[in-house]
């Protein structure tokens, strides 16, 4: 259903709709009618008309989209399916169209055009109008359902309802078990309504797929790299093979903590970490368990939400100033909101101070007017972050719902490096305005949140002073190392599990047990009581509804490491990876921003070996920076037996009807 950006998703590889980083992806449309393209048009002259088609309707597409993620309801889904499937309809038939020039003379960079074009989309539908349609009416559902998602628990007055927002506040700050469990089960609730039209989402996109050629709609995903399906496949295996011994000796620290805390049997499920202890709804980043995991208790404090919160404190406090003398509810709410609002644009205004340092154009007055910042009392909205191309002319926004803690802050960097990635493609043809690949677009606000050391916070008054001990260091690494590290195993499983749905290996039946245990395989972790075929889990995590590719945010955790080290490499920086931010650098930004202009109009390896200079993906500089916590970890873990092992799988559950 939505694009955020659509078209041109199309990178090479994973399709078209998407577009755009965090996006989605759309459906195909019944090519059946397509329209004769002019007479004697060349392959370049196609091409030129599709571009210039292309983005004449995008914006009233976008536009749609937009209404129904921020305004949830009959009416705006309506519109946004219906938008969609003009679009669709008009991308099947350039597919179409795109046939008569295999073969003919034209120039390489039209030949790369038509192959992005016909990657296009995340979500090929079968040509079958009526199945269109129902594929279509699906995936709005199914992001409806989840956008709009509540656990209500009680009766009558006692009768409580909360979305995701208020259960993940649970997990980030509450150590009491039973009150996380319940969080963490109530979120899940909403997802079993998507089992069944998840299942026949799978045959549809399916259907779609092996009409355009391909296997099964894995298989289109791992189309978009530059290398063959399987080529990636065996890549992504590579890379985790080279994180894997890393991240199994955070695991061993964790578990031995986790248990120091809740108790040697709470605090692990046969040798697993407990899902609904990890501070996060599906455990992929750890960073929320500070207070269990900090290795020297206040060693080169790091406390972003803490200095977040004053921040928030200190709005809401001008804010009642300006209210007046003895405020009634009304103004105090008032002044509650706006003080929410205001500390949400001062943390995107930091972040934007980041890309204006390396040299980077000022996002533009109409992002200030036009974004949603924080999560609006009145409606129901997506609230999972996202980043939108609007027109490829200049109005770009993004979609949160932020709070004054430091993940959001993080969220709003890697958001704005989506938009800086629009800014700066905007001028290649319509085609090539996405990501080298879909991982480079994802990378790119992390590489600066990687900037963002001790020093950096500390010059931005985040923290008050740093210390340059061994434990001060080990802190920031630990810091670092639950966002990054604790990731990329869940960044490998989704995909996982989702490439099985596609190829049939998973079948309909199995697909909560073979969710948990590529949960167990990848990342060490367990429910603590039973989750049958009943349930649904994947369907509870946004990018499974919402149908986004998911192996772009495993590259990214590879490919960020590479672009840090190399601006750092640009910024003349000599010393240990860790420590280096190339903040305020104008040599780094220039080369960080001619590759963003390259856009897709190149495969990806030629734009990573501008920038790094090397071809190839690779988790060194993802080792080179951890090297210190490594051997720290090591030391903590002496004596333990580290690893898991993964539980047999129990005889399946057969799923309700
Ligand atoms: O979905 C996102 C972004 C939008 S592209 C907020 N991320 C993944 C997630 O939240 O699951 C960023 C990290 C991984
Ligand atoms: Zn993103």
């Amino acid at each position: 259903m939505k694009h955020r950006h659509l078209l041109l998703a199309l990178a090479v590889g994973v399709g078209i709709a998407t577009l755009a980083a965090c996006k989605k992806d759309e459906p195909a449309a019944d090519t059946a009618a397509a329209p004769a393209a002019p007479k004697g048009e060349t392959a370049d002259q196609f091409i030129a008309r599709v571009n210039d088609e292309l983005k004449k309707m995008y914006p009233e597409l976008t536009a749609a989209q937009w209404l129904s993620s921020t305004y949830i309801n009959d009416d705006s889904q309506l519109l946004a399916a219906k938008g969609n499937e003009r679009y669709l309809t008009q991308l099947n038939h350039w597919i179409e169209q795109a046939k008569k020039h295999e073969g003919q003379p034209m120039s390489p960079e039209t030949a790369r055009a038509i192959q992005l074009l016909k990657l296009g989309t995340a979500m090929p539908a079968p040509k079958d109008p009526a199945k269109l349609a129902e594929l279509t009416q699906i995936a709005t559902k199914m992001e409806g359902t989840y956008g709009a998602g509540t656990y209500c628990t009680g009766e009558g007055d006692a009768k409580k309802c909360r979305q995701l927002g208020e259960l993940e506040d649970v997990l980030r700050s509450s150590r009491d078990y039973d009150a996380q469990l319940d969080a963490w089960q109530g979120w899940h609730t909403i997802a079993q309504p998507m089992r069944k039209d998840y299942t026949r989402f799978v045959e549809l996109v399916n259907e779609g797929s092996k009409e355009m050629g391909f296997a099964d709609a894995g298989e289109m995903w791992r189309s978009g790299y530059d290398m063959t399906p399987a080529e990636i496949a065996a890549e992504t295996d590579r890379l985790w093979g080279q994180v894997k011994p890393l991240y199994e000796q955070l695991h061993c620290y964790t578990r031995t903590k986790l248990q120091a805390t809740y108790g040697v049997e709470k605090g692990q499920v046969n040798g697993l970490l407990p899902a609904h202890l990890m501070g996060n709804m599906w455990q992929q980043d750890w960073g929320n368990l500070w207070d269990v995991l900090e290795p020297y208790k206040g060693a080169g404090s790091l406390d972003i939400t803490g200095a977040l919160e004053k921040q928030y404190q200190a709005d809401y406090q001008a804010a009642l100033a300006k209210a007046g003398p003895g405020p009634g509810t009304d103004a105090l709410f008032k002044a509650e909101r706006d003080a929410q609002l205001q500390v949400a644009r001062q943390m995107t205004e930091r972040a934007q101070d980041f890309y204006t340092s390396l040299g980077m154009p000022k996002l533009p007055e109409s992002y200030w007017t036009k974004t949603q910042f924080i999560k609006p009392m009145d409606r129901d909205v997506v609230c999972h972050a996202s980043a939108w191309d609007m027109n490829m002319s200049g109005d770009v926004r993004t979609k949160m719902c932020i709070k004054p803690n430091e993940e959001d802050f993080t969220t709003i960097y890697h958001e704005l490096g989506h938009v800086y990635y629009y800014l700066a493609y905007n001028k290649l043809p319509p085609l090539f305005q996405t990501g080298a690949h879909d991982g480079f677009h994802e990378a790119i606000g992390d590489t600066m949140v990687l900037a963002m050391t001790p020093d950096y916070l500390k010059s931005i008054g985040m923290i008050d002073a740093t210390a340059q001990s061994n434990e001060a260091l080990i802190n920031a690494q630990m810091r670092m190392a639950l966002a990054k590290v604790s990731f990329m195993p869940f960044g490998l499983m989704i995909d996982r599990w989702r490439w099985g749905v596609f190829d049939g290996s998973i079948k309909p039946a199995d697909y909560n047990k073979a969710w948990w245990e590529l949960k167990a395989k990848y990342q060490g972790v367990a429910p603590a009581t039973a989750r049958g075929e009943d349930f649904f889990d994947p369907g509870a995590k946004y990018h499974v509804p919402g149908n986004t590719p998911y192996t772009r945010y495993f590259l990214s955790h590879v490919l960020q490491f590479q672009f840090y080290k190399g601006l750092c490499d640009a910024a003349g920086y000599q010393g240990p990876l860790y420590n280096c931010s190339f903040y305020g650098n104008k040599a780094a930004g220039q080369k960080f921003w001619a590759m963003l202009e390259k856009g897709a109009s190149q495969p990806w390896q030629a734009t990573l070996k501008e920038l790094t200079g090397g071809e190839k993906m690779d988790a060194g500089a993802v080792l080179e920076y951890f090297a210190p916590l490594q051997d720290w970890l090591k030391q903590q873990n002496e004596g333990q037996t580290c690893g898991w092992q993964v539980p047999a799988p129990a005889a399946a559950t057969p799923a309700k009807p």
